[in-house]
């Protein structure tokens, strides 16, 4: 961790704690343990998401590249390892240009090197850079002659965003794909409570890991004084919300000491760690209200559990 990055986590942190209810943001989830775990989490049998995505890609990828037309230049926002969007590549006619946006340099190198093994012909791009800042000038100065600019953003991370978070991110990706161009998002539906809850507690403890990461971190990285076995990971659906949310949960009393700060959690009190919301394609038409953008299309998996839209400007 930088300094800055190292200052910003604190900041985040003693104003989380303070908050009331406390919570604390999901971006610190993501250490290197806690993307790891995360990885952990996609295997699990209970996560549906990613094989969902998957199978979505596996299924539609003819008709969504279809939709998007020849010589596209794709714009990839967190690519990670680049799995879905050789699905794509594969189907797509003439693939004029790949850019993968992602913050670990390490990931970005490793998977845009394999990509370039798939795909020698196609010209490909990494910029290292957190997309969730704006970024857009740095794209456009990628961009290459292409027939469409398609901001691919799969996996449904837009549920972690609140709903003003996501619109203000969907004008931003409108911004980048232009006024031909397209977005490519996926988004995980609204599904009964009994497939929901199992996805965010899995049986084997994976989830629990990760979110009580987000604990081990503050020990670690910023040296609170905490009691990590005091404190228990909770999933609840909220139903006026609809959203998953994650809690680390008092299983005491307990004090959280950071910074030379000292904040106090009875028993039953939590601190409220991620959201991740489900929209029915109704609810995520409406999200987009006021954004510039529509839907100009949607798949969904075989089993009606994961979507994704094509939008246009509207
Ligand atoms: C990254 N994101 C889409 C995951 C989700 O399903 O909201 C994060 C996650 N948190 C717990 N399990 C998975």
């Amino acid at each position: 961790m930088t300094p800055d990055d190292h200052k910003r986590f604190l900041q985040d942190a003693l104003a989380g704690l303070a908050a009331d209810p406390p919570e604390l943001p999901c971006k610190y989830l993501y250490d290197e343990r806690g993307s790891a775990l995360f990885e952990d989490i996609c295997a699990t049998h209970e996560y549906y998401v990613t094989r969902a995505d998957l199978a979505l890609h596996q299924t539609h990828a003819r008709e969504i590249v279809e939709a998007i037309g020849p010589e596209a230049h794709f714009i990839e926002l967190g690519s990670g390892a680049g799995i879905k969007i050789r699905t794509l590549l594969q189907a797509a006619r003439n693939p004029r240009a790949y850019t993968a946006i992602e913050i670990s340099r390490d990931a970005l190198d490793q998977a845009n090197a394999a990509l370039q093994r798939q795909f020698p012909e196609l010209e490909i791009h990494g910029l290292v850079a957190d997309y969730t800042q704006p970024i857009d000038g740095e794209v456009f100065r990628l961009d290459p002659p292409a027939g469409r600019r398609v901001v691919y953003f799969p996996g449904s991370t837009i549920s972690n965003f609140t709903h003003a978070q996501a619109r203000e991110f969907l004008v931003r990706m409108g911004r980048m794909a232009g006024p031909d161009g397209c977005i490519l998002i996926g988004v995980d539906l609204v599904k009964p409570l009994e497939r929901l809850i199992p996805a965010y507690d899995d049986a084997a403890g994976v989830t629990a890991a990760f979110n009580l990461n987000l604990l081990r971190r503050l020990h670690n990285d910023l040296g609170a004084r905490l009691e990590i076995d005091d404190f228990a990971h909770e999933a609840r659906y909220n139903e006026r919300e609809q959203r998953i949310e994650m809690h680390l949960v008092a299983k005491r009393d307990t004090a959280i000491e950071l910074d030379g700060r000292h904040f106090a959690f009875r028993r039953g009190d939590s601190i409220h760690t991620e959201n991740s919301h489900k929209y029915s394609i109704a609810s995520f038409a409406a999200l987009l209200d006021g954004t510039g953008l529509r839907i100009e299309r949607t798949w969904t998996d075989p089993d009606g559990l994961f979507s994704m839209h094509d939008l246009r400007a509207d």
